[in-house]
């Protein structure tokens, strides 16, 4: 078999180089090194990329196969990807930055488990058959749905989990049948090339799962706009993924969109601090606050702010710092130069318009590090308290009442998750319903299982990922009538 090179794509089984001369440099974000370079494919690439998906899909090789073959195929993918998971672990840690225990956690260790997941509702995929109400006499009718996968699928991939979230792409196209390209992000093109050697160690079909690098605006583009694909499948940002709806809806393709959000941990008068303290070290800080689902502000009961502030601050400042290949520090770098900046501006801009910021740990000067960092009552309309800052950064504001906190966390354009933190049953039960959040978590944030759907409301996206239901988006349905 043929290896990667900087000029390749995988594609077909193997690596083909490509027309395109560019290449995109891949940092170690602890040092702002470049250590490796991918292709950044053009739109003539992709459509190579996207002819072998194409050809696999209606040629029948990995659709028509018993269900019960597609699953064990990747069931023995999920089993190749938890073998290997070391290694995936290191080279997403060397290439976005995160502690290499949480590669090693939320990358192929997770992510084996989400594609068994999947794995198995290949062989769970059913219509339905129904009594009409069309004539009678001498014909009879019979008359069922069939669920058929969709076809070629797009892949769009960003940078804060790149084996976790690539395997929310595969795992559902691959089980209901589809063919796939995937795109991982620019930033961190690596791990993608993995799997999908793995995949076809697994035993699925050449030209079933391919990968092809580039830039969003070149490669991501032209995945969006390629007639031959009938469903994009992207996780990123907002601004991105309503450029990816507004095209597919030209042509009518399917979308499944898993964007951006601003979560909100409410905070009761009746809450246990210690486990607020406790759930924010994960809910806010985990690889950094890169989490799409990261609470991001604090609405804490006016009597808890000031003991819950100075927790807060006692654990920020004794994080310990360093490299994620050191697995005690849980100040890592932020995945790139670009993000490092973007995550600075917000924190300028806020301390320009008057909030009180305290920082954390201090950081080195190389590498592309951000100081953990609390905002004291930011007002509502400054940026960093309206939009997703997806770094080391959490505001937090006194409320005096839980009707202000719910009031307030539901008064943005997205709504993706948020959590609530009480003692009290009563309280729980009765203020889940009124929070506008695809998941909301009480007493705890940010924990995901590949059983409970995920997604947004507002602008947070379009659809679920995971549950029982995760094929459906992959699939169509055909209705049949048959007279007899
Ligand atoms: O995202 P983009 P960026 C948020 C987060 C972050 C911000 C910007 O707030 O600060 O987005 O990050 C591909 N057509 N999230 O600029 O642009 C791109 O190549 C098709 C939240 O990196 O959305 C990459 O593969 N594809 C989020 C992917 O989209 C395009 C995770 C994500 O990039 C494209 C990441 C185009 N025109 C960022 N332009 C989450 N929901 O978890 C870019 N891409």
């Amino acid at each position: 078999m043929t290896t990667r090179t900087e000029a390749s794509a995988y594609c077909d089984g193997g690596y083909i180089s490509l027309n395109s001369a560019d290449r995109l440099p891949v940092y170690d974000p602890a040092t702002g090194e470049a250590f490796d370079c991918a292709a950044d494919a053009d739109a003539a690439d992709v459509d190579r990329v996207v002819a072998a998906a194409v050809r696999a899909h209606r040629d029948g090789r990995w659709r028509s196969l018993r269900p019960a073959e597609r699953e064990r195929i990747l069931f023995r993918f999920a089993m190749l990807i938890d073998e290997h998971g070391e290694e995936l672990a290191q080279l997403e840690t060397r290439e976005q930055g995160k502690s290499i225990n949480v590669s090693r956690m939320l990358g192929a260790g997770a992510g084996a488990e989400w594609m068994q997941f999947a794995a198995g509702l290949a062989t769970k995929i059913s219509g339905r058959s129904f009594d009409t109400s069309l004539p009678g006499g001498p014909t009879h009718w019979t008359t069922f749905t069939r669920r058929e996968p969709i076809g070629p699928v797009a892949g769009i991939v960003p940078w804060n989990f790149p084996t976790l979230i690539a395997i929310w792409k595969i795992a559902p196209a691959l089980a209901a049948g589809c063919t796939l390209v995937l795109k991982p992000s620019e930033t961190t093109p690596l791990t993608a090339f993995r799997l999908a050697e793995l995949a076809t160690q697994a035993g699925v079909p050449d030209g079933v799962f391919n990968v092809i690098t580039g830039r969003g605006a070149v490669a991501g583009q032209a995945l969006s706009v390629h007639p031959d694909i009938a469903k994009i499948s992207f996780t990123g940002s907002i601004a991105t993924g309503k450029r990816i709806g507004r095209l597919a809806m030209d042509r009518m393709a399917r979308t499944t969109l898993e964007l951006g959000g601003k979560n909100p941990a409410i905070i009761a008068a009746d809450a246990d601090l210690d486990k607020v303290v406790q759930g924010m070290g994960l809910g806010a800080f985990l690889n950094q606050g890169q989490v799409c689902a990261s609470a991001s502000r604090i609405f804490v009961d006016t009597t808890l702010y000031r003991p819950l502030t100075e927790m807060l601050e006692a654990m920020i400042q004794a994080m310990p710092v360093g490299p994620g290949s050191n697995p005690a520090a849980t100040v890592n770098p932020l995945a790139s130069r670009q993000h490092q900046a973007r995550v600075r501006a917000f924190l300028a801009d806020a301390s320009a318009k008057g909030a009180t910021l305290v920082a954390g740990a201090r950081v080195p000067d190389t590498g592309f590090y951000v100081e953990p960092t609390l905002v004291l009552d930011p007002a509502d309309d400054i940026d960093l308290a309206r939009q997703e800052v997806f770094g080391p950064v959490l505001a937090i504001t006194p409320v005096a009442s839980l009707d202000e906190a719910v009031a307030r966390a539901n008064a943005g354009v997205t709504g993706l998750a948020a959590s609530l933190w009480t003692s009290d049953l009563t309280t729980a039960m009765q203020t889940i319903p009124r929070i506008e959040a695809g998941t909301v978590w009480v007493n705890t944030h940010v924990l995901i299982d590949p059983a409970m759907p995920f997604g947004g409301y507002k602008q947070s996206g379009i659809g679920r990922d995971f549950g029982v239901d995760w094929l459906d988006p992959y699939l169509e349905t055909k209705s049949v009538c048959i007279a007899h």
